[in-house]
């Protein structure tokens, strides 16, 4: 399998260099709250990238191991893009496969994601919850910075929904439940997600939802102190387009896309021109297949309020607001987050090595830690960057690991 004759994943896309890419400037807001330092890309922000990263976000049954990029094999390239890529690895001391997501720090402060990165990581660090990937370790060397994430295996939501061209309205409902409950916990930690849509979104191997894409990385921003916006824009909030605002309600509003696109196969509000969807996504009237639920309709109509503070989901209480739809009226929010109600779909794969759901773009390529390391002293600006980086020689994680 893979993804051919459908939308290119985000992956194969920046693979081919194309423009319309991953969706834009990093895909999670801290608020300032947690965020002490919101001036993007500066070299104070550049200098945290070393302070923060290393760490052991979980234990593992060796407390005293370091963890470094050697302590896992790597077995298949799973994404790439310019900025680095991720492997299926398998941790050499647990014997656990995950997902390495390997950066290169020169890539980052050239496109100024520094910030990005940086939130990602603190992110996923401070997250558990059942619909969202679990960062388990992050280590850097001189040049690259890695997570590791859980390996999900169930292909992504995107794929299985163009394969089948959409869905049935109760497997649109368990998948809107389980991203509603990941996004309410988010927005519960004051986390904007502003990137939801399809091709951020995995199946795991028994047909849960998990949210994998968090920021960063996935580039095609010029300049990440700017909101301008690159990529393809079906899921972007009205408020988005206009410049006037990232709150948690474009959260609400691109889960309405992103319902609709799974009810009916289409975004509500798409075109092929992308100046069309501009425009219909600022002023488009919202219309519904006949076969649409009234209370799907409803629903819909709720999320895709232009007017934020009308919309579903923008109250004080919001996240409530959603799950108490009638849509949802079925759904007992505490058996979805255990786990417990079960998937519409199961996810045609083996075990937990199977890639037969990851383009074979990627699974073709022999995986390597590669991209020849560049000394970062080779360039004075370079060095300037990491002003002030805790950087001794030798990486704190590589140490004793050659
Ligand atoms: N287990 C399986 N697949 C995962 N994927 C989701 C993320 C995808 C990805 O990151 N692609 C990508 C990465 C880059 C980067 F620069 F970061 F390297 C650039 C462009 C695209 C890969 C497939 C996954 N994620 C966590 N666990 C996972």
């Amino acid at each position: 399998m893979g993804n051919k004759g459908t939308k290119e994943s985000s992956a194969k896309k920046d693979k081919k260099g194309g423009k319309d890419t991953e969706g834009s400037e990093g895909k999670m807001e801290v608020p300032p709250a947690t965020s002490p330092n919101p001036s993007n890309g500066t070299d104070k922000a550049d200098a945290d990238i070393h302070e923060s990263w290393n760490d052991r976000v979980l234990f593992s049954s060796n407390n005293d191991h370091k963890v470094t990029k050697d302590d896992f094999e790597l077995l298949a390239v799973i994404g790439k893009g310019s900025f680095g890529k991720v492997m299926q690895v398998k941790s050499k001391t647990e014997g656990k496969i995950y997902a390495m997501k390997v950066l290169r720090k020169e890539a980052i402060i050239a496109r100024k994601q520094v910030t990005h990165t940086k939130a990602e990581k603190s992110i996923l660090q401070k997250i558990q919850h059942p619909f969202i990937v679990k960062l388990h370790y992050a280590f850097q060397t001189k040049d690259k910075l890695y997570m590791i994430l859980d390996y999900v295996n169930g292909g992504e939501l995107f794929f299985h929904l163009k394969k089948e061209g959409r869905f049935a309205e109760s497997r649109v409902k368990f998948y809107a439940a389980e991203i509603t409950s990941a996004m309410a916990h988010l927005h519960s930690l004051g986390i904007v997600y502003r990137d939801l849509k399809p091709e951020n979104i995995l199946l795991d191997s028994t047909g849960h939802i998990c949210i994998t894409d968090f920021g960063l990385s996935k580039e095609i921003k010029e300049d990440e102190g700017t909101h301008t916006f690159c990529g393809t824009p079906e899921y972007l909030a009205p408020e988005v387009l206009k410049g006037q605002g990232h709150g948690m309600a474009v959260d609400w509003w691109s889960l309405g896309t992103l319902i609709y696109e799974m009810l009916t196969g289409l975004p509500p509000f798409y075109s092929q021109n992308i100046n069309i969807m501009y425009q219909k996504i600022l002023n488009g009237e919202l219309r519904f297949p006949s076969y649409v639920s009234p209370e799907a309709q409803s629903l819909l109509e709720g999320l895709l309020t232009r007017d934020v503070d009308k919309r579903l989901g923008s109250g004080p209480d919001g996240s409530s607001d959603v799950k108490k739809h009638p849509f949802f009226k079925d759904i007992d929010w505490n058996k979805l987050d255990a786990k417990t109600l079960d998937p519409p779909f199961k996810p045609k794969v083996k075990n937990n090595e199977d890639l037969s759901q990851i383009d074979e773009v990627f699974t073709g390529e022999k995986p390597q830690d590669s991209l020849p390391e560049h000394s970062l002293s080779d360039t004075m600006a370079k060095d300037s960057n990491f002003d002030g980086f805790t950087y001794n020689g030798e990486s704190t994680m590589d140490a004793g690991a050659k």
